[in-house]
């Protein structure tokens, strides 16, 4: 194990200190700032294609892809090319353009339960959006959330949240007003009884059920067999809409998402990261009766300066368009799955319990002999072994997400010879921790 690479170097060490004088806790999102697996956050310097570079010049095979965007590789010569090209067209206008035509059609051909669909910046700007439109369509307040499941930091979706949430254990969060999060109703996670009890209760008075349908904010968490289905019928039979949050799984699944490997139609969708090619873009689309709801031509307000900004749907546009390519996808799953073979392998020989969900290009490594199948299931992994297992991966120059309850990217620059050799670091750090 190279001893130098075991903590942030110099330079990122002095930039946190730089950055806790100016930034709140040094980042400008928690998870960031390490504090769920102690030391220092490195700073970021460059990237390409699987690899980034810390501000001290040492590089990192990265699982990160910056929470998945980066499904081509970091600087993908194509989309840097096109972002380069549009920029010298100018960055924003603050009108419409031919480029959110195409890019409207894209996502629509690759996910038919989108009729319509509005652009915004971002992921949590996409449900919170898709909320408000629910409500405004329905005639209803309260919304139906899942525990784990994050939905981006607006006031009605930080309840039992995942991610930064999670990893930080925050129950509630000061700054949300009672008032705000009493129509937000939380259930556990793939509970098929507890779901037709609270429908059979307040079915009527439901204006939405949102949920991440493969959850990526509390570690992966694979909806059980009939969970989908069940949510459609109680939402169908009850008036309420169902929202489909594929902000991590939409064209990163496949480019149809979660929706078309379980052949699910949502009445909304939200997605975000890959749509915008590693530039900030987020959307929210679906049945054109309820999207026709929205101003100006209904009466549910929804706005933005940024939406629709030309360089992001231009890199966004780049990408869903090389995904076209469904034999992407074929590739990124055995690569996974090649990477979990290798990380239980290691974990085995180790004599460490682990239990990886995985599907797609996504993973998690919980530190569990349980299956995860939700919130209190993934809450059994021993997070203090979680981060001995990642400061030992970083010291062996893999850069993994710093908490447990995030997920692994992989992206097409995931060579085998990448794999190989985060398959010798996974096996060092395991024996770290026996
Ligand atoms: N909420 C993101 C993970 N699911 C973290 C984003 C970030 O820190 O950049």
């Amino acid at each position: 194990m190279s001893e130098s690479k075991q903590m942030a170097g110099i330079r990122s060490t002095q930039l946190f200190e730089q950055a806790q004088e100016h930034i709140p806790g040094g980042v400008n999102s928690p998870v960031r700032a390490f504090r769920a697996v102690g030391g220092g956050p490195l700073f970021i310097s460059s990237a390409k294609a699987a690899e980034i570079t810390d501000a001290d010049g040492r590089t990192y095979i990265d699982y990160v892809a910056s929470w998945g965007p980066m499904i081509l590789g970091h600087a993908h010569p194509e989309v840097i090319a096109a972002i380069q090209k549009a920029a010298a067209l100018g960055t924003s206008y603050g009108a419409p353009t031919e480029l959110e035509v195409e890019f409207a059609k894209e996502i629509k051909s690759a996910l038919p339960s989108i009729e319509k669909i509005r652009l915004v910046s971002s992921g949590t700007e996409a449900v919170m959006s898709a909320i408000r439109l629910a409500r405004g369509f329905t005639g209803r307040d309260k919304i139906v959330k899942f525990v784990g499941c994050y939905h981006g930091h607006s006031d009605a979706l930080l309840a039992k949240a995942g991610s930064g949430i999670a990893t930080f254990g925050l129950p509630d969060c000061p700054g949300v007003p009672a008032e705000t999060v009493k129509h937000t109703l939380t259930l556990p996670f793939n509970d098929i009884t507890a779901l037709e009890v609270l429908f059979k209760e307040m079915g009527s008075e439901i204006a939405a059920i949102v949920l991440e349908p493969i959850a990526g904010n509390m570690g992966c968490v694979l909806p059980k067999s009939g969970f989908l289905e069940k949510l459609r019928e109680v939402t169908s039979a009850s008036g309420s809409l169902l929202i489909f949050d594929e902000v991590i799984t939409g064209f990163r699944l496949g480019r149809g998402g979660v929706q078309a490997l379980y052949n699910i139609k949502p009445d909304l969708t939200c997605l975000g990261k890959i749509i915008g090619g590693g530039l900030p873009v987020g959307a929210f689309g679906g049945r054109r009766d309820i999207m026709d709801h929205l101003a100006p031509i209904g009466p549910v307000y929804q706005a933005g300066t940024l939406s629709g900004n030309p360089l992001a749907v231009t890199a966004g546009l780049t990408v869903l368009r090389i995904l076209r390519d469904e034999s992407i996808y074929k590739k990124l799953e055995s690569q996974t799955a090649k990477l979990v073979a290798a990380t239980n392998d290691a974990a085995k020989s180790a004599g460490i319990p682990i239990s990886i969900n995985s599907i797609g290009s996504i993973f998690t490594c919980f530190f569990t002999d349980k299956k995860v199948v939700d919130w209190d299931s993934a809450k059994t992994s021993d997070t203090t072994r979680f981060a001995k297992f990642f400061r030992a991966m970083l010291a062996e120059g893999v850069y993994m997400a710093p908490s447990q309850f995030e997920v692994g990217f992989l992206s097409i620059a995931h060579s085998d010879e990448i794999l190989e050799k985060t398959a010798i670091a996974a096996k060092k750090a395991f024996e770290t921790l026996a």
